[in-house]
């Protein structure tokens, strides 16, 4: 689908909402307020971003304010679904909403997107949402504020780590580079994002590495964390979120594996370094993602769920 035919139909739309994957990151969240902002700028008023929960430290983000975790309409014109890779990752509360708008747009950059809506905006060479955004918009025009631009690098910088992943192309640093002589505080963002964290936070990811296993030769690193262990710490939306690089960073190892326990299943997080495809680990057990860090929830005890996740991450080590 092309751009042009998607800037057509937000043209003749009236009123939008804006949709991500639950569990939002940096990119999901810079993603829906960038979209939102921009969308403002163009004269429009009428946009709802539907989210029911994303972690605090992303209250900078500017747009943060618009979202909203109920709508009691379900008409919209249209609804664009950004950083979600299937209509599965959509929050179930919101599929309706989704299904009841009258053009269905997503913006994408996951490899194993399955194409879900009428216009598929999908780039998986980009390494953020966010980016496929700052390209789209410098195509058509749209200027990229102050604001946008916030939003943007939010996504780029951690869905790159830091522009640290093999998915980091020139654009993420000329963006950053312009971001940076626009007045764009970029080490804000960054602590924001990596470095500031809770007491809580802290406490379980202690508890994480304390339980940490290293399996076949250090190649892999397991760690995992219950429902008991949160209530225990009182952890927010989030705090899990970087645990499975704890083991990722680790010399030797190829495989990272984090599970951890949700309200009627288990999340698994795969992180890889060099040879082995994360995404291909999640495919196989129903999930998806990028070459170096996949997920997949899977309804099965933690025993069974980690028994899966190593027999398949077992077949592609060296
Ligand atoms: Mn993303």
């Amino acid at each position: 689908m092309t751009l042009d035919e998607i800037y057509n139909e937000i043209k003749n739309s009236n009123s939008f909402i804006l949709l991500t994957h639950e569990n939002p990151d940096g990119d999901a969240i810079g993603s829906v307020c960038g979209m939102a902002i921009a969308l403002k700028n163009m004269g429009k008023n009428n946009i709802d971003i539907c989210l029911k929960e994303w972690p605090e430290n992303y209250n900078f983000v500017p747009g943060i304010e618009m979202i909203k975790k109920e709508v009691n309409k379900d008409n919209y014109d249209m609804a664009i679904v950004l950083d979600c890779a299937n209509f599965e990752r959509i929050s179930t509360i919101y599929r309706d909403i989704f299904e009841k708008a009258t053009t269905k747009v997503q913006i994408d950059h996951h490899n194993k997107n399955t194409m879900f809506a009428d216009y598929n905006f999908v780039n998986p060479a980009s390494p953020s949402c966010t980016q496929i955004l700052a390209s789209s918009f410098d195509y058509l025009n749209i200027e990229i504020t102050k604001d946008i631009a916030t939003c943007i690098l939010t996504g780029i910088i951690t869905d790159t780590c830091g522009f640290s992943t093999p998915e980091t192309t020139a654009d993420s640093f000329d963006f950053a580079s312009i971001s940076l002589s626009k007045g764009i505080n970029i080490s804000k963002i960054y602590r924001e994002s990596f470095n500031k964290i809770s007491k809580a936070r802290f406490m379980i990811q202690n508890l994480a590495s304390e339980r940490m296993e290293f399996l076949e030769d250090g190649k892999i690193a397991f760690t995992y964390i219950t429902k008991n262990d949160e209530k225990k710490f009182g952890t927010k939306t989030g705090d899990l979120s970087t645990i499975v690089e704890i083991g990722k960073n680790i010399d030797g190892v190829e495989v990272s594996i984090f599970i951890y326990e949700r309200e009627n299943d288990y999340k698994i997080s795969v992180r890889s370094n060099e040879y082995i495809d994360s995404s291909s680990i999640c495919l196989a057990l129903g999930g998806g993602g990028h070459m170096r860090a996949g997920g997949v929830s899977i309804q099965t005890s933690l025993e069974e769920a980690k028994e899966l996740v190593l027999n398949e991450t077992k077949k592609y080590l060296k």
